[in-house]
């Protein structure tokens, strides 16, 4: 019978999910652990500089690889990384959330240890990941395959964070070697209820006159694409992509008509709102992806598809899944074919810039035209989800914005974990100066690893999206102004630094850019503390009053 370490089971099972570099900081409750890594063929540790950024690194690289995994110690560390693993369940990333913790006989004398309260418990860390994690496991000498074999299989099928436990003197324990692969396999759908579910939606498609596809979030994260796009070239409906579904289909499709919220150009909202029959992938309809709720597709003519149900006029189709339900539609639409006239987006062109200072309007644009095919575009919260949500954008794009989480400083690591899994794709990030004051330290990580991707930051004083909302010139907007074009370089000297106030010096910077491909490139453009994209002059407002600081808006 062959055996393995619980150590190296782990990490062989992680790498079946596709899983090639681990993220996290060392702890002595993890040594042991890190030293299988290191020696484990196929699989690469990326130390962080602290957990919360780990986690946030491996939410970005799952978000490209499938599925990424976070190594953290007891309390002190696991507690840091807390929020991004919390941003991973929200917006469904999954995520092996994985802690050292102390030895099996340390917890069950109750010893008075190092990172615990004191007091001789040592669940109170997991307990509080219950809320943010879809399963727990805490592996011992016996349960050990098993219980990472569940909560791994888990991580895959719902899409969700995990975690698991590993006290030291477990690690190295020989275990029995797994006799087969783990099945990944998307569930079965229930044959009468997805029967059921065809029929209804295929019903409501073949009366409508004006039906559109809305594309979402969870569209990417169930692995959906190619369903999609086989059903929408089968039937020629027209499409719109919901904030968190942008660029998930190509925005060259011919059927594309533009990004939809209640800020979307004119005719693609009518064209929603007016719509008798919305077939929507993975509709996720939160405050900042409807445009602060002002998307309102019609409940009464929307059919939902999401990874494992269905929903038509609020009946809800339980034990479907994507994998069936799509092809099963497309199949059910044979004869269909979309007759009515298509809007295209407006194409965006680069304009002439002139020697004057930069405004996010103009900015957006410009830029826009700038990024290449295949890039990922990564977008903080703040102004700039905002602004990248008026840009169009060329082929197998990968959209990332944490909208529903909305944490600041997650896309410094999140741009860590997606050059770390496509080193080879262009990797943009646009973020505001209070983000980057968040997280900076993680770009020494990304020059470290000799990555290369473009960090444009926003220098606009301070928190600007916040000024929008309330407040705008008190003193809790204002933050210290770093001098942001050297400190890049204080973590290596692989970077190239570039400061732009006028249009003519950005687009000069863009050129220069070009000739430093073999670089991380960080260029700041100085914009006033006010200036904000089109988008969010309507979201400040409707924002402000849903918060009621007021009490005249009771
Ligand atoms: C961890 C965390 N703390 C606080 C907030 C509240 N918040 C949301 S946006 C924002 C300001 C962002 O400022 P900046 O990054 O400079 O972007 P700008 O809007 O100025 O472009 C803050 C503080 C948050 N979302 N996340
Ligand atoms: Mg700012």
């Amino acid at each position: 019978m062959p055996t393995i370490t619980i150590g190296d089971y782990l990490l062989t099972r992680l790498k079946e999910l596709g899983i090639q570099h681990i993220f996290g900081v060392v702890g002595d409750y993890n040594l042991g652990f890190l030293d299988q890594i290191i020696n484990h063929a196929g699989l690469e540790w990326i130390g962080t500089c602290n957990e919360l950024n780990g986690a946030y690194a491996s939410d970005g690289y799952a978000r490209i690889k499938g599925a990424g995994a976070l190594v953290t110690t007891f309390g002190v560390g696991e507690l840091s990384a807390m929020n991004g693993i919390a941003g991973a369940y929200a917006e469904s990333v999954p995520v092996v959330n994985i802690v050292g913790t102390p030895a099996t006989t340390t917890q069950k004398d109750k010893m008075l240890v190092h990172h615990t309260l004191g007091d001789g418990q040592f669940m109170t860390f997991a307990e509080m990941y219950k809320k943010v994690t879809q399963t727990q496991a805490f592996l011992n000498a016996e349960n050990a395959a098993e219980e990472i074999d569940r909560a791994l299989t888990s991580c895959w099928l719902y899409k969700k964070p995990v975690y698991i436990a590993l006290p030291t003197d477990i690690s190295y324990v020989s275990i029995e070697a797994a006799k087969k692969p783990l099945n990944l396999n998307y569930p079965a759908s229930d044959p009468e209820t997805i029967k059921k579910f065809i029929e209804h939606a295929a019903q409501i498609v073949e009366k409508a006159t004006r039906p559109i596809v809305l594309i979402d979030l969870e569209a990417q994260r169930f692995p959906m694409q190619s369903f999609i796009n086989d059903f929408l070239q089968r039937t020629g409906i027209p499409f719109a992509a919901m904030g968190m579904g942008k660029a998930i289909i190509n925005e060259s499709h011919h059927q594309f008509i533009g990004v939809y919220n209640g800020f979307s150009r004119q005719n693609v909202q009518k064209y929603v709102e007016q719509s008798d029959c919305v077939i929507a992938f993975g509709l996720l309809l939160s405050d900042f992806n409807t445009g602060g709720f002002t998307s309102k597709p019609n409940a009464d003519v929307t059919i939902e598809i999401h990874g494992y149900f269905g929903r038509i006029q609020q009946v809800i189709y339980k034990k479907i899944s994507f994998c069936d339900s799509i092809p099963a539609l497309t199949k059910r639409l044979a004869k269909y074919q979309y007759q009515g006239e298509i809007v295209h987006p407006l194409k965006q062109k680069a304009n002439t810039p002139r020697d004057i200072p930069i405004r996010q309007q103009w900015f957006w644009q410009q830029i826009a035209s700038s990024i290449e095919k295949n890039t990922i575009v990564i977008a903080e919260t703040g102004t700039s989800t905002f602004g990248t949500l008026q840009m169009s954008l060329p082929d197998e794009i990968t959209y990332i914005a944490q909208m529903l989480w909305g944490s600041i400083g997650y896309t410094v690591g999140a741009l860590l974990g997606v050059c770390v899994a496509a080193a080879q794709r262009p990797a943009v990030l646009f973020l505001g100066d209070g983000s980057l004051q968040v997280a900076a330290q993680e770009i020494s990580t990304i020059i470290r690893h000799h990555l290369t991707p473009t960090l444009f930051l926003l220098d606009n004083a301070g928190y600007t999206i916040e000024r929008i909302i309330h407040g705008a010139t008190m003193p809790y907007q204002d933050i210290q102004h770093w001098n942001y074009t050297e400190l890049p370089k204080i973590f290596g000297n692989t970077v190239w630094c570039m400061r732009v106030k006028t249009e003519k010096e950005l687009v000069n910077a863009l050129i220069e850019r070009n000739k430093n491909k073999d670089k991380m490139v960080f260029i700041t453009i100085v914009l006033d503390k006010m200036d904000i994209p089109e988008t969010l002059s309507k979201l400040g407002k409707l924002m402000a009053q849903r918060n009621q600081y007021d009490s005249k808006q009771r």
